[in-house]
């Protein structure tokens, strides 16, 4: 018999996806979590019905959630990761020679449990040296820190239920005040075809409080339309101009594709510059 994942991804449009095996299905303390072994994608990671993650595609997501902020930043030393518990943001984070620490800080242990059990190529930055897991709210985490971070990032599910307080200007305002007098922020900002009103949400919301806001796009073939937005929050340093380059082994980033990914196409520009 085949067996099929689906995510619809608006109610009008779902991917879906052959299941070879499903290794996990639970309810957490937080959502319904899934874990599948795909025929295309190989294991994917299912949160509350939205794809969070697979081992084929996800290093385009974790790369330019990372290395755009890393690489424009001139000395990135210590970064915050708010969600992300599958732990590949973490993996790309520990990769840059100039950071010391990476503190990640997941709410939900089971999504950490899952990615240790199937994702060995994501968790395998949990043990490493530069790296620190905490469990808990990043929202009470973010608040308890002040001028302590150079980059925070937040990997997070889309802004339904409680991952809504992270699209809110009071968290961005929180995190701003965690950040060193020139940190960055990067936040996912989901896709330009289907999701205009999260874009809004946090390109809006970040722009109410740093003074330099930049969006820029990837392709991840396994979310919504297979466009992905990302918004940088900056205090000083422009996200476009590339400040290190280390060589590593990236598959999708590059110092060109940097610099490409700020070139908006004119119906993305005009959902962040509605007035012009
Ligand atoms: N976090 C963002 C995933 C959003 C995808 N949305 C969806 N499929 N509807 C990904 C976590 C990866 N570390």
């Amino acid at each position: 018999m085949d067996l099929w994942v689906a995510e619809f991804q608006t109610p009008a449009l779902k991917l879906s996806c052959k299941v070879k095996e499903t290794l996990r299905s639970e309810t957490t303390e937080y959502q319904e979590l899934c874990v599948v072994a795909t025929e295309e994608y190989g294991n994917m990671l299912i949160l509350d019905g939205a794809i969070q993650t697979t081992e084929i595609d996800e290093f385009v997501y974790h790369e330019m959630i990372t290395q755009v902020a890393l690489n424009s930043h001139p000395n990135p030393q210590h970064v915050l990761i708010i969600g992300g518990g599958d732990g590949g943001t973490l993996r790309e984070v520990i990769k840059h020679p100039s950071v010391s620490k990476a503190t990640l800080v997941e709410i939900d242990d089971r999504v950490v449990a899952a990615a240790r059990d199937f994702f060995p190529s994501l968790s395998c930055s949990f043990e490493q040296p530069k790296a620190e897991v905490v469990i808990a709210d990043g929202i009470e985490y973010v608040k308890n820190h002040r001028n302590h971070f150079d980059i925070i990032v937040v990997d997070s599910t889309d802004p339904v239920g409680p991952a809504i307080q992270l699209f809110a200007s009071s968290f961005y305002q929180s995190v701003y005040d965690a950040l060193k007098e020139d940190g960055m922020l990067v936040v996912q900002s989901e896709s330009p075809f289907l999701n205009k009103n999260v874009i809004d949400m946090a390109f809006g919301g970040i722009k109410q409080v740093f003074p330099l806001t930049k969006l820029y796009l990837a392709n991840v073939p396994t979310y919504p339309s297979g466009l992905w937005s990302f918004t940088v929050g900056s205090k000083v340093h422009d996200p476009e101009t590339i400040k290190n380059t280390p060589k590593l082994d990236w598959k999708y980033y590059s110092p060109e594709v940097h610099k490409a990914a700020f070139a908006l196409p004119n119906f993305v520009k005009k959902i962040i510059e509605p007035g012009e």
